[in-house]
């Protein structure tokens, strides 16, 4: 199928973008036009993740474009991070899950919480995709309340011995390095870093999902897995470690779900004029009217809100309350767009003619994980009122 993507921008936000910000994001959307769409169908279908896109991936700046080019980073703003993000996945949410693991939750800590060394030696390879990444903190018990993980080490020595194992793990079948969250013999969180490889370390693949099927998740298994002292990240302690890079993968991920957003309304548009019932295009209908209105003033204010957090955070103000509810807001947006955008395709909405089943489904992950809907209402709920209602 053709991709004829036209991006929807009804307040002239482009007006608010710099030159550099709308070259990096048109370079995106299209490699997304070339590499993406002609192929993303047949891999969601297939439940495979292309593998081959990963030097494309990176060749774009998708690994690491905020950090610095001295490790191998683009440099770029926070706003041209949050379009790369919104690119990708209005070409697929797996694909931008798979940018954003390893950008923000990956190359992210070991840029934030690494020793020089550390940096040095992984950031390069991750930037180029010679190694990827993922991020290992939920587990089958400890999903929404990561403090409560069992996963734990013990000290050796000149290394320490991992036990446990984490569930749902996004890029966690091919990954070369995982970044895990595990507690030490004080109970405190502490981040590591593991390669593939290493005896007692396997990642087995999670079968059967409906959702993001062209993204590999898998589970990672640490049984008695010997880490070297040097693989520890030794400026973080606690549950704001993972925590601290949620809020860069959040924030990617409020950018995303625009675009999935986009990708749903635009292709609702164009069926509406080419599609003809009762003599005229649905598109003339006050009922298919009422649904795009309201499908592009969601995606406007979503866009700005995107847009405002995007410069809060290049400012370092961004707190982690306003990343929860742009995250919240813009994903459930998206998944009442897909669903709505559906309505609107009639029978053939639900086919792989067109790019709104797959959003939608991928859309039920990305509710999901990042923190759920109502844990980042309770979030919200906590800032506005100073009162914890996980306590
Ligand atoms: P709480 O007592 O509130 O906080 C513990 C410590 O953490 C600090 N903190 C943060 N720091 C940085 N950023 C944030 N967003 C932070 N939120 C809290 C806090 O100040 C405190 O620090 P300190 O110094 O006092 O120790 O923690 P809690 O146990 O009550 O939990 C709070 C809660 C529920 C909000 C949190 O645990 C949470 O966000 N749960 C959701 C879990 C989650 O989002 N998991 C995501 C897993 S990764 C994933 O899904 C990747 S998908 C990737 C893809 O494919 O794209
Ligand atoms: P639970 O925490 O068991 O929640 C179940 C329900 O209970 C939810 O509706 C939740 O909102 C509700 N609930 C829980 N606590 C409360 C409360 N206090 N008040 C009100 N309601 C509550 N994790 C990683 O670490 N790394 C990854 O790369 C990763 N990738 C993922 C990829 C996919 C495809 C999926 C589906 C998940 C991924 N996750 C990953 C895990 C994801 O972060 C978790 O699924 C998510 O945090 C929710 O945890 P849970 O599934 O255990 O649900």
């Amino acid at each position: 199928m053709t991709d004829r993507f036209t991006a929807p921008d009804y307040y002239w936000i482009d007006e608010l973008l710099t030159e550099e910000q709308k070259l990096v994001r048109n370079s995106v959307r299209e490699w997304v036009k070339k590499e993406i769409s002609p192929i993303i169908e047949q891999a969601a279908q297939k439940a495979e993740f292309p593998k081959h896109l990963i030097k494309g991936l990176a060749h774009i700046g998708a690994f690491g474009p905020y950090l610095p080019q001295q490790y191998g980073g683009g440099g770029l703003d926070q706003v041209s991070y949050g379009l790369i993000m919104q690119e990708l996945e209005r070409g697929d949410s797996g694909i931008r899950s798979t940018a954003s693991v390893q950008s923000s939750l990956v190359m992210y800590p070991i840029y934030t919480y690494g020793s020089e060394g550390q940096r040095k030696k992984y950031l390069p390879k991750l930037a180029t995709g010679e190694w990827m990444g993922c991020f290992g903190l939920t587990e089958p018990d400890f999903g929404s309340n990561p403090s409560g993980m069992l996963s734990n080490f013990k000290d050796k020595g000149d290394h320490v011995i991992l036990n446990g194992s984490k569930m749902w793990i996004s890029n966690a079948p091919f990954a070369d390095v995982a970044v895990v969250w595990a507690k030490d013999e004080k109970g405190e969180i502490n981040g590591l870093i593991l390669e593939r490889g290493m005896k007692g370390f396997t990642t087995p693949e999670t079968h059967g999902k409906w959702s993001l099927r062209a993204s590999a998740t898998g589970e990672l298994v640490f049984d008695n897995v010997k880490v070297p002292k040097e693989n520890i990240f030794p400026n973080v302690k606690g549950l704001k470690g993972p925590l601290g890079c949620l809020n860069s993968a959040r924030y990617g991920i409020s950018w995303g779900a625009v675009g999935a957003a986009m990708d749903c309304y635009d292709s609702a548009l164009r069926y509406s004029k080419e599609r003809i019932q009762f003599g005229k295009p649905i598109g003339a209908f006050q009922l298919t009217q009422k649904k795009l209105a309201e499908m592009i003033t969601e995606i406007t204010k979503a866009q700005l809100l995107c847009w405002r957090l995007g410069v809060l955070k290049n400012e370092n103000r961004a707190t982690p309350a306003q990343i929860s509810l742009a995250k919240r807001n813009n994903v459930n947006m998206a998944l009442e767009i897909a669903r709505e955008a559906r309505q609107i395709h009639g029978g053939m909405g639900i086919t792989g003619e067109y790019p709104i089943m797959r959003h939608m489904m991928n859309l039920e992950s990305v509710i999901t994980y990042e923190g759920t809907h109502d844990i980042h209402l309770l979030i919200t709920g906590m800032d506005v009122t100073g009162i914890s209602a996980f306590e």
